[in-house]
């Protein structure tokens, strides 16, 4: 394989951070060679599961997602999709036919009330699925909202013992703008000066051991939460920023991965591989439910 050499005193990216202090790199365009990672991931034969919930009308999102996935995700690997579902017979109707070596399998769970427990219980859903089924399907794990679309290629790049992504909203933050949970009785509480980054909710991964001590920790932690009658400022990305606080992540996954397009451009952001696809807050989520979680929308885009 014929590549340009790497040069000892040329860094690729001066514009921004491509490592962390404990030596996990951070993902951005123009950081890795694709094709030396490929070649790598191909010779072990790599599996990847990617999870997503469509709970209750999210199921609206799956077409999008899987049909822009199939452009973007992971193309020339092996990829079980993993559609945690109330509405199985929807999400089957989309009847999508995939090429050998990508599958989508449709897992039938409950709908909880909440919309707040609907995002949080996919901690422990993750969880019981990783040791009764992913464990003996892949190798790794890719955990994302669905509310989302592929406009660039995500490849094995992302891949690491145990990854998360800088929420689009604060990467730049400092410590006393990033939203962790303040309030010390929580389980997910970050004294104001602790904090490496502010990971977003919506994006982590790793492999399945990893993946599993994560989401079993979150779970264990909102569990705990439940039973003082707290819940935690973002719900489960406020455990994740906790948990990736005292387990730092291995690899970091730049705002590349994780886009809305309400934030614009940035000159830093060469690609936008992974954005928002803008909800109709109230169509999509119920009305009661539509105002507490609009306005943080809001917050993010005035920040
Ligand atoms: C419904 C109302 C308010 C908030 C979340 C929901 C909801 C989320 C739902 O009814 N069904 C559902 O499957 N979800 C899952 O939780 C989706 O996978 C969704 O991507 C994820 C996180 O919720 P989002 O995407 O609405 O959160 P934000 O912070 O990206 O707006
Ligand atoms: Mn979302």
């Amino acid at each position: 394989m014929l590549y340009e050499k790497p040069e000892a005193l040329k860094p690729p990216r001066t514009d921004v951070l491509m490592m962390t202090p404990w030596f996990a790199p951070i993902v951005w365009d123009g950081t890795y060679n694709i094709d030396i990672l490929n070649a790598q991931f191909h010779q072990r034969g790599v599996r990847v599961g990617i999870t997503v919930f469509a709970i209750k009308k999210y199921v609206v999102f799956i077409k999008t997602f899987v049909e822009t996935a199939e452009k973007f995700f992971m193309v020339g690997h092996d990829v079980n999709y993993y559609v945690f579902t109330d509405r199985a017979d929807e999400v089957r109707q989309y009847n999508i036919t995939l090429p050998a070596g990508r599958r989508l399998v449709v897992l039938e769970v409950p709908a909880y009330k909440r919309w707040q427990e609907v995002s949080m219980r996919r901690m422990e859903m993750i969880r019981d699925y990783s040791r009764q089924r992913f464990v003996n399907e892949v190798d790794y794990l890719v955990c994302v909202d669905v509310d989302m679309k592929f406009t660039d290629d995500v490849g094995v790049e992302i891949l690491s013992d145990l990854f998360g992504t800088l929420h689009p909203g604060f990467y730049g933050a400092p410590r006393s703008r990033c939203t962790y949970e303040r309030r010390s009785q929580s389980e997910a509480y970050i004294p104001a000066d602790e904090g490496d980054f502010y990971y977003a909710g919506g994006y982590f991964g790793g492999t399945i051991e990893e993946v599993y001590k994560l989401t079993n920790f979150c779970h264990n932690a909102m569990m705990a939460d439940k039973q003082k009658n707290i819940e935690a400022v973002w719900h489960d990305e406020s455990y994740l920023n906790k948990y990736f606080l005292y387990h730092k992540p291995t690899k970091i996954l730049s705002p590349e991965y994780l886009w809305d397009n309400g934030f614009g451009t940035r000159e830093f952001l060469k690609r936008r591989r992974f954005v928002a696809v803008p909800k109709n807050h109230n169509a999509i989520r119920n009305r009661r439910e539509a105002g507490a979680k609009r306005k943080v929308t809001e917050k993010f885009h005035r920040s």
